[in-house]
């Protein structure tokens, strides 16, 4: 029955679609809709389905799609045709991304086609170029308020830059990843200037109130994201006389997807973003999108249904599109983001995985693995045809984000134990050589964040100042022995620009008031290219760290069964500084990989008899895949060296 509402409710629209749309050729559009509208129907209906124009505005979603179809290149028609034949192509083991800020890595855009070389030098052939939209000149979040989300920000360049820069990526085979900032605007953003000026329908894109009623319910269950900077979540506009929902930063109004109109435009700009050759889109803040009074307002069932809607319509429009979800949330609901259901219900392809993030840093901080193994182990299995976006660190702070049940498994007190990681990455302990900051201090829940770099927290920077020698090696061994761990566990591994030459806190930030009072900024470095080409100088830190991700990632594309299709079983193991899994190969047993790694700064053993099928194995049998030796073993015991990792094969 319902299905034959929405087949006559697409027939009604594809009558009325106007004739400029219809007389084109949309053969690969229409077979398109047609195998997705009734998802799409039934998406739209729950979500929108009790408003009197309904059908106009299906009408209108319809058209959107068809619209940006038509604008599509026929260049990237023919690769979505390709990525639908050979649909798993972003499993691969292949893939290996870099994140960045444009500006902080090359200058502007043009600086970036300059630079292309040096990715292909690593092994990086995915970009994430952080927001590089329009947004305010002083209070922009880091490019997330934008202000214009069709305009490329005119500090880095034009959309005429990005597209010469994406074509020539595309040359080269490097994906490009965009940003599209759903959740919310600039309070620049024309929307906002319009409902500031007292239009109601903009006014009816965003959460606005007369009075403090709706606001102090909310606030009764919701959180705080930047309690220091932006506590609260509504922001009184002088001009509007009118408090604005602004969960973020005052600066970033939320938007409305209860109003179809803004669902509409927001598809509008992914769709436009696609087409201007963008292979995957990063969805900010996804848990974000539908708020409930009584609830915190993050992963409501709503979220996920408009995530939902998202993707089918992206995928009868530009279907060769991947979607990665970034929600900083629980595993148990980190994990719906993938849709809760392969087959009527997809969301995202690809979801950061920000617990094995935040495990990882508990594994360096304590020298042990036990919380790290605990913390996988709880991990939900993942639906098919779905990956991790695996990594050590991004533009953001560090959070805890892992479960107090699984730190009390592991015989740790919850909130002494994440008050222990918090000292230690700032330096409160005498042993402790990170050199990081808090981020997001809630005195009213006791918690914090991690800001610094990579190569800071570590203790890299406390080892060059103070010329210790086997501290600075002990520091290179971390940073390798966390990239072992995002290049194998399965999944796309993200690097973090700058980290591949070991750069340290930024400090720089401190003397512009617009960023002095966010401590993210002290890692998101401008890199001193100079400085960058000592890596090729051996010796120097800079080589050690860069030629070995360099190799490590060359290894990585060779061993196939670290392409991600849940084909990882975690070994738990009696020694509690390691963390042991195996890759294999689901059609073929024998092809495995044993993954073992130390967090100790001492050499391990590990008793291969607790490694289950390769307990029989001897010595000269094994040989680790990135350094291409065989490792010791000592009566019958595997050795690891201090911050040691192995990739095992068998020979
Ligand atoms: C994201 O962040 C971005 O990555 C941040 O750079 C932005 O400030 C923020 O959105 C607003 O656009 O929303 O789903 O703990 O991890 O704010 C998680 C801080 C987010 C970030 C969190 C995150």
């Amino acid at each position: 029955m319902y299905e034959q509402v929405s087949h006559t409710l697409l027939n009604d629209i594809l009558n009325r679609l106007k004739t400029e749309i219809s007389e084109q050729d949309l053969r690969h559009f229409y077979t398109r809709l047609g195998a997705n509208f009734y998802g799409i129907h039934s998406l739209f209906q729950r979500l929108y389905g009790d408003r009197d124009d309904f059908e106009q505005q299906a009408l209108r979603l319809v058209e959107t799609m068809a619209r940006q179809y038509i604008n599509r290149p026929d260049k990237l028609r023919k690769l979505d045709i390709e990525r639908e034949k050979d649909y798993n192509w972003f499993l691969s083991q292949q893939w290996v991304g870099m994140a960045l800020y444009s500006n902080g890595f090359a200058g502007d855009l043009k600086g970036m086609r300059e630079r292309l070389n040096y990715f292909q030098e690593l092994g990086i052939n995915l970009v994430h170029i952080m927001p590089l939209l329009e947004c305010p000149e002083g209070s922009s979040d880091g490019g997330y308020a934008v202000s214009n989300f069709r305009e490329i920000d005119s500090r880095v360049g034009s959309l005429q830059d990005l597209n010469e820069l994406s074509a020539e990526m595309q040359e080269r085979d490097i994906l490009l990843v965009l940003d599209v900032v759903l959740n919310h605007t600039s309070d620049e953003h024309e929307w906002a200037q319009k409902a500031r000026a007292g239009d109601p329908a903009y006014q009816d894109y965003y959460y606005i109130f007369k009075n403090r009623n709706m606001p102090d319910m909310f606030e009764q269950s919701m959180l705080e994201v930047f309690p220091e900077t932006a506590p609260g979540n509504f922001t009184w506009d002088e001009e509007m006389n009118r408090w604005v929902m602004t969960v973020f930063n005052s600066y970033q109004w939320d938007l409305n997807y209860s109003n179809p109109a803004v669902f509409i435009e927001m598809l509008d700009i992914v769709l436009y973003w696609a087409n201007q050759g963008a292979d995957i889109l990063r969805l900010d803040a996804v848990a974000f999108l539908w708020k409930k009074i009584g609830s915190i307002c993050q992963n409501e069932r709503e979220a996920h249904l408009i995530l939902q809607l998202m993707k089918d319509c992206c995928q009868v429009t530009a279907p060769g599109v991947l979607f990665i979800a970034e929600a900083i949330v629980a595993p148990v609901e980190v994990i719906k983001y993938f849709g809760e259901d392969a087959v009527i219900a997809k969301e995202c392809e690809i979801a950061y995985n920000a617990t094995f993030m935040a495990l990882l840093w508990d594994a360096v901080a304590t020298k042990n693995a036990s919380l790290l193994n605990q913390g996988i182990k709880s991990l939900p299995v993942k639906l098919e045809r779905a990956t991790w976006l695996n990594y050590v660190r991004c533009h953001d702070d560090i959070g805890l984000g892992f479960d107090d049940s699984d730190i009390a498994l592991v015989g740790y007190e919850p909130a002494s134990h994440r008050k222990f990681l918090i000292d230690y990455y700032t330096g409160k302990f005498d042993d402790s050589h990170a050199r990081g900051l808090p981020f997001g201090q809630n005195d009213k829940t006791g918690d914090a964040r991690i800001s610094g770099s990579l190569a800071s927290l570590v203790g890299l920077q406390y080892a060059l100042e103070v010329g210790d020698a086997a501290a600075t090696e002990d520091a290179i061994k971390i940073i390798l022995l966390l990239h072992s761990m995002i290049l194998s566990f399965g999944g796309l591994p993200l690097l973090y620009y700058g980290d591949e030459i070991g750069i340290i806190n930024d400090e720089a930030y401190l003397n512009d008031p617009l960023k002095a009072g966010d401590s993210r900024w002290m890692h998101r470095p401008e890199i001193n290219w100079e400085k960058a080409a000592l890596r090729n100088t051996a010796g120097t830190v800079e080589f050690e760290i860069f030629s070995a991700l360099k190799r490590m990632i060359a290894v990585r594309k060779e061993i196939e069964v670290f392409a991600d299709f849940n084909n990882r079983e975690l070994i738990e193991v009696e020694n509690p500084h390691l963390f042991v899994f195996e890759r294999y190969d689901l059609s073929n047993t024998s092809k495995r990989v044993l993954v073992v790694a130390n967090f100790e700064d001492k050499p391990q053993h590990l008793n291969l008899g607790d490694v289950a099928t390769w307990g029989t194995t001897k010595d000269a049998q094994l040989v680790d895949l990135y350094s291409g030796q065989s490792p010791d073993i000592f009566n019958h015991s595997l050795v690891i060296p201090g911050f040691g990792f192995y990739w095992l094969s068998e020979l």
